[in-house]
């Protein structure tokens, strides 16, 4: 994105309504102009915020008729003349309307330019925008309210009050560096050190609620991993509640990764069949298992399955470990792979009811022919994540976490030089950097990049 066409209010047109047939299309056209060239489409006038039944035309064909409304700006979501079209939905007539509006001066929208010039003119800030995608595209009720919490401000005002107090420290900071004699008795008599403190900690607690804000937004990964006919597959069916894999006794019936959605409690999760891990010749065999053993790197979590009736000795965490690179084929691959990332799950308890979990690693029994300890798996799967059962208050995205992240190692490297009596300009350069970090979050210093990455992934008439 550059920032001349970020600034510009050139009239923009989408059909903000889902692709395919439905009882209502909406056509949605936004910038200077739109009034007009809309009353023409119409040859009626526009009221504002009312809606107008009308016809729709292209020069002096009928194209269809509905609803006209117009919202004058920057009373209107994108701050600027705004006007809704809801005809018929029908991909033929909606892009008949759209060539319409293109032919007197209108261009098509970039995907998320709708939301985009809403945060340029300051309707949404950057996390409220961003809400509007993650509303959208959530998968639970739970993750719908804290996307809406999020684009309702939830989020942004916490920010902003932390922000505030960091801004309300560097101008007591900032006064002590003119005196830099008496700077270190300015600073306490201040009490930065305490508001400091105070800081961290809600920082320390904003990105706690960050992170289940952004479980619950993107989810996670899960690969099930293991050695042939283990029972992988059945798992996931028995997870997922459908036949999805192939299910046989021959070690080596998966070759491909199978991924499937589902929803645990609110916590969306992509789970992911892999081909059992073994030497083979085959070709096809060699290249499931080179995917497998990718896959296992890339997920957020890891469930390597073992089946009771093979599991003989007791298995400590660094075995585990081992026992998986080895399985991955290097002998680096348990530094990389953190084990609190990986979960024992063992397969077939129904076949050997003696066989007792090892009491050092994280681990669980299951049936996937049973069902039984299914629930348990679901359970730990969200702890090993650090998942919540309660309410969470809104919803967030990696970027947040980063940035909030490095905003506590700012505050922190303040409260750093203050207890080493670095003088106050130290502490007030970690706090600049802090205040600016922080405000990427809701965009008030966002380079100009980024903000077309972010409004690049909405999808067009949003
Ligand atoms: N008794 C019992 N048998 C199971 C259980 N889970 C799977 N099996 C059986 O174990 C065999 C292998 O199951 P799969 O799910 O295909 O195993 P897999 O790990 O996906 O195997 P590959 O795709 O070859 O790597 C099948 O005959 C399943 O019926 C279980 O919990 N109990
Ligand atoms: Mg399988």
């Amino acid at each position: 994105m550059e920032t001349d066409q970020a600034l510009n209010n050139d009239l923009i047109c989408a059909i903000a309504t889902p692709p395919g047939q439905g009882g209502v299309g909406i056509v949605r056209l936004s910038g200077e102009g739109a009034h007009t060239i809309a009353a023409e489409l119409c040859k009626n006038p526009l009221r504002a915020r009312t809606a107008v039944y009308t016809d729709f035309f292209d020069a002096e064909e009928l194209l269809d008729n509905g609803l006209a409304l117009w919202f004058p700006g920057p009373n209107s979501f994108t701050g600027e003349d705004v006007v809704e079209l809801q005809g018929h939905g029908g991909p033929i007539i909606q892009h008949r309307i759209l060539n319409a509006l293109c032919q007197r001066g209108a261009r098509l929208a970039r995907p998320g330019e709708f939301s985009e010039r809403a945060f340029m003119n300051g309707k949404l800030d950057l996390a409220q925008a961003e809400a509007v995608a993650d509303l959208i595209s959530s998968t639970s009720i739970a993750a719908s309210k804290a996307a809406l919490n999020t684009l309702k401000g939830a989020f942004s005002q916490m920010v902003t009050a932390i922000a505030l107090d960091i801004a309300n420290m560097r101008v007591r900071v900032e006064a002590a560096i003119d005196f830099p004699e008496e700077d270190i008795e300015i600073l306490q008599e201040a009490r930065v050190a305490q508001d400091i403190a105070k800081t961290i900690t809600s920082l320390e607690s904003i990105l706690a609620q960050a992170n289940q804000g952004r479980l619950i937004n993107s989810g996670i990964s899960v690969a099930l991993i293991g050695k042939p006919n283990v029972g992988k597959s059945s798992l996931l069916n028995a997870l997922a509640g459908e036949e999805a894999a192939i299910v046989t006794n021959v070690p080596g019936t998966t070759r491909d990764l199978l991924k499937v959605d589902l929803v645990i409690d609110s916590l969306p999760i992509r789970l992911v069949d892999t081909a059992g891990l073994r030497e083979s010749d085959d070709e096809v065999e060699k290249i499931g298992i080179a995917r497998a053993k990718a896959q296992a790197m890339e997920a957020d979590l890891t469930l390597y399955v073992a089946a009771a009736d093979e599991i003989t000795t007791q298995v400590n965490v660094s075995d585990l470990g081992k026992n998986l690179a080895s399985l991955l084929g290097s002998n680096d691959t348990a530094a990389e792979m953190p084990t609190s990332n990986i979960l024992l799950v063992i397969n077939k308890s129904d076949l050997n009811l003696a066989a007792g979990a090892p009491e050092d690693v994280a681990s669980v029994r299951v049936s996937a022919k049973t069902g039984e300890g299914l629930d348990l798996l679901k359970k730990a799967i969200q702890e090993s994540v650090g998942f919540g059962q309660e309410n969470v208050p809104f919803a967030a995205r990696q970027r947040h976490i980063l940035i909030i992240q490095d905003t506590l190692a700012k505050v922190n490297a303040a409260a750093d030089a203050l207890a080493q009596n670095l003088g106050a300009e130290f502490v007030a350069e970690e706090l600049f950097i802090a205040h600016q970090c922080l405000g990427e979050v809701t965009g008030i210093v966002t380079p100009d990049d980024l903000l077309g990455k972010i409004f690049s992934e909405f999808c067009i008439g949003k």
